[in-house]
């Protein structure tokens, strides 16, 4: 699969990126390497203050590490994985599923940022974040896949791309299967 940055954000192409939602600053990562998530929380709910975001971890990632954040508390939540995964040449069946942030409040009219540590899965394909955020008053979940071409998405669930290494691509590497949506 080619790693096309663009293709993330072109599902959302019915949910204009002008509203600035919840969404990953990267779009699209190397297969199987370690890399920064940022997720960015554009507005609160309705108008209310942001107190809260909660992040779920896509089946086949490991290794997830949140950045410490002044003002701002974590919670993580392990869980089992459904296959064994490879964490620094150690196989783990356990990992993180869940990072939690508690803290601000994050005005509605100010914008932030909440960063981890994740590895990357070996495979390609579009991964999905579904991340819940709990304002002041009321909250939103943002666990919308694409649905139908030109299907309106209100809360769409942040999307990544993985891609393989350049080191390891081919020329057929396009007629590899993609994966599915993994959420
Ligand atoms: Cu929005």
């Amino acid at each position: 699969m080619k790693c096309s940055p663009l293709l993330c954000a072109l599902m959302g192409l019915a949910a204009p990126l002008a509203h600035a939602h919840i969404s990953l600053e990267q779009v699209s990562a190397q297969a199987g390497t370690y890399q920064k998530l940022t997720f960015r929380v554009g507005h609160g709910c309705a108008g209310s203050a942001t107190r809260g975001i909660t992040v779920l971890l896509p089946e086949g990632v490991a290794g997830a590490k949140p950045m410490p954040k002044a003002g701002w508390t974590i919670a993580t939540v392990e869980g089992a994985l459904k296959a064994p995964l490879m964490v620094h040449g150690v196989a783990v069946s356990r990992a993180v599923r869940e990072v939690n942030w508690q803290g601000g409040p994050l005005a509605d009219a100010q914008y932030d940022e909440f960063s981890l540590q994740i590895k990357v899965p070996d495979a390609t394909g579009k991964y999905y974040f579904k991340v819940s955020q709990v304002c002041e008053q009321g909250s939103a979940h943002w666990n919308e896949a694409p649905g139908a071409p030109g299907a309106v998405m209100q809360f769409p669930a942040p999307c990544s791309m993985w891609c393989r290494p350049p080191a390891r691509r081919t020329s057929t590497e396009s007629a590899e299967p993609v994966a599915p949506w993994h959420l």
